[in-house]
């Protein structure tokens, strides 16, 4: 079975929603925050002591979002859109949009409150806000008339930039999201997969 090493909050969710859409066997170990420091057992699994991280038998991997591919390619699941489908473009260019462009400024939010005192700044915050609000204008965008992101169907490109979304909230900006971002959480957030997982995480 597979083993899914998490946190709450931690990109990990995006692995266990995952799974719980596609109603797979996996077995959830929670991992003190952050295991560097906290569990330093934990860099045996996974090098850089970073959140998540999916073991199946001999495969590990610790990239949340190629982790989520692999579950669904593994369980048969129909999540992700696959090269000659339509909306395969999309796919890509959103599923990628939530890790590499949505997470920086949220990671930098996230230093900037919960980080050692002596390296944040106002000023760093509400530039690392602005930029966020910035790159949440073109899903806004993307948005306007549209359920999903991605080829008019629920994926892994949903999950991936769904759980930036839910980031924003523990970082209390979700009351500013604009309308069609708000709306599109609020859908994402109803979903009993999402909430599955995110009872645990
Ligand atoms: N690109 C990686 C990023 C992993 C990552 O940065 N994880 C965070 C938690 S969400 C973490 O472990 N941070 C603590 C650290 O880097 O020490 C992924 O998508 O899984």
């Amino acid at each position: 079975m597979m083993k899914v090493y998490f946190a709450p909050f931690a990109r990990s969710l995006r692995i266990l929603w995952t799974l719980e859409e596609l109603n797979a066997p996996y077995e959830p170990v929670r991992v003190q925050f952050p295991p560097r420091l906290a569990q330093p057992d934990y860099l045996h699994i996974n090098p850089l002591g970073q959140i998540p991280t999916l073991v199946d038998g001999e495969t590990k991997l610790f990239e949340s979002v190629g982790a989520c591919e692999y579950v669904n390619e593994t369980n048969g699941g129909d999540l992700a859109i696959t090269a000659g489908q339509p909306g395969r473009a999309d796919y890509l260019q959103w599923l990628w949009y939530g890790e590499a462009t949505l997470m920086p400024p949220l990671g930098a939010m996230v230093r900037q409150s919960f980080g050692p005192e002596e390296s944040r700044s106002p000023a760093a915050l509400a530039e690392a806000k602005a930029t966020l609000f910035e790159r949440l204008a073109l899903i806004e965008a993307r948005l306007e008339g549209r359920q999903y992101l991605a080829g008019d169907r629920f994926t892994l490109a949903d999950i991936s930039v769904a759980y930036g979304l839910n980031l924003g909230g523990m970082l209390r900006v979700a009351a500013e999201y604009t309308p069609n971002v708000a709306a599109y959480f609020e859908r994402m957030k109803a979903r009993p997969a999402f909430q599955a997982a995110a009872a645990q995480a």
